[in-house]
């Protein structure tokens, strides 16, 4: 059994979750709704638009080793000091941050396993669920998902290695994309000293290369993807930019990268190489792809939601109301030449809108009169309120007049 699925344990002096307990102290901020949201691990369940787009992602990155199961539950060491986050950053603020105690916290990024797994790899992918106390609207909320992806070469053959494989890999890639990817190194996103300038912007191209392949690949659908890269800023890498894309008109952040502080590799045992990293949210991706409205809606438990997709297919979304259903049957003795549809029209008539779906629930012919009897369901249910049975009676009422006037079918 995953530990990870276990509900955490919390009592006022310990915090128990993945199986290991935490004192908690006056930096305890986690709360039990957040602490719950550990156990669901979406990117797990291959139904889900997260593993969805976890798992093409992962089908654009042959030969890297894939983690996906370390636990939420990092050190502020592995969160920050690992990753040369200065003593005052404001990500480290318990405004921003969950912690169990003064030492122990939520991730807030997957870069978090980013030295522990480069210590074993050279081209790795890691997927986690990561925590961050912030706004709510309709593209936050306090857990998502991000994928962490780094490759390391030898810095003494980089160029070469580089060339090689960026070409072998141009004559496979299908499908056009635009991109500014003319690479300025400036004083405020600045080459570090430390590297051969030949051998870096080498491995800027290969890391430009290799994330245009990957939304390339995810938006197949797009004739004309725009992507753009914008400088950025982060602890952990220098030079560093963003990747945008064009959705709808605006301009979109996908992903923050950069080529590896070599203190992180020189750490990692690793000294000789040079590396860059990325670190992109699922959630951004599937919102577009599949076209879900709301971020709360990866959380539904509701079947509504998670029957509508397939493992290595992205489909659009299709909404249903968040409003309670009201259940009514209606069962006839059919006549001849009787057909499904027109009595789905006669429902629409009567009811319009407020009909969510109408299925045959029953159906069978009676041994002695050879007649046929058929029993609906329908299921009512407003798009933007709560129904009331009262009112749903008396359309139901309506709805079994109208089938007896329109149709001739006896009522059961
Ligand atoms: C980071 O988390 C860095 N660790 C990324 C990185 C990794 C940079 C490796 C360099 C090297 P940032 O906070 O910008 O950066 O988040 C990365 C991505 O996560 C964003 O581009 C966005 O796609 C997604 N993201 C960030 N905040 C949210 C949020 N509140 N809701 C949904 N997605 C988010
Ligand atoms: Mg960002």
């Amino acid at each position: 059994s995953n530990p990870l699925k276990e509900p955490p344990k919390i009592t006022p002096d310990s915090i128990t979750i993945g199986g290991k307990s935490y004192p908690t102290d006056k930096f305890t901020n986690a709360t039990p709704t957040i602490l719950e949201k550990t156990t669901r691990q979406l990117h797990q369940i291959p139904t889900h638009p997260i593993a969805i787009i976890k798992n093409l992602i992962e089908s654009t990155f042959p030969g890297f080793k894939q983690y996906d199961n370390f636990s939420p539950v990092v050190s502020t060491k592995e969160n920050f000091d690992d990753l040369c986050f200065a003593e005052d950053h404001p990500g480290r603020a318990v405004t921003d941050t969950y912690y169990l105690n003064e030492k122990v916290m939520l991730r807030t990024h997957t870069s978090a396993h980013q030295l522990q797994v480069m210590t074993e790899s050279d081209k790795m992918l890691i997927t986690a669920d990561v925590y961050r106390r912030d706004e709510i609207d309709s593209s936050h909320y306090p857990v998502f998902h991000q994928m962490e992806g780094a490759q390391l070469f030898d810095a003494k053959t980089a160029v070469e290695d580089i060339r090689k494989e960026i070409v072998a890999d141009a004559l496979n890639t299908t499908g056009s994309i635009h991109t500014t990817d003319a690479t300025v190194i400036t004083p405020e996103n600045p080459k570090q000293d430390c590297h051969d300038e030949a051998a870096m912007l080498a491995t800027v191209d290969h890391l430009k290369h290799t994330l245009n392949r990957m939304v390339r690949a995810l938006f197949a659908h797009e004739k004309d993807l725009q992507v753009r890269w914008i400088d950025a800023q982060f602890p952990f890498t220098s030079p560093s930019w963003e990747m945008e894309i064009l959705y709808q008109g605006k301009w979109l952040e996908v992903l923050g990268s950069g080529i590896i502080k070599q203190d992180i590799l020189r750490n990692a045992g690793k000294p000789d190489k040079i590396g860059w990293a990325f670190g992109l949210g699922l959630e951004r991706l599937a919102l577009i792809l599949f076209g879900i409205p709301d971020i709360r809606l990866f959380w539904s438990q509701d079947e509504r939601f998670l029957r509508q997709f397939e493992p290595g297919t992205i489909q659009k979304f299709k909404a249903f109301s968040k409003y309670s259903p009201c259940i009514k049957d209606i069962s006839f003795w059919s006549t001849e030449g009787f057909h499904e549809n027109n009595f789905c029209e006669v429902v629409r008539d009567v009811a319009g809108d407020i009909v969510e779906d109408v299925q045959l629930l029953d159906e069978f012919t009676h041994p002695k009169t050879n007649r046929r009897s058929l029993c609906y369901r329908i299921n009512y249910r407003s798009m933007d309120r709560n129904v009331t049975n009262a009112e749903i009676n008396e359309i139901q009422e309506k709805l079994r007049e109208e089938v007896v006037n329109r149709m001739k079918v006896e009522l059961r």
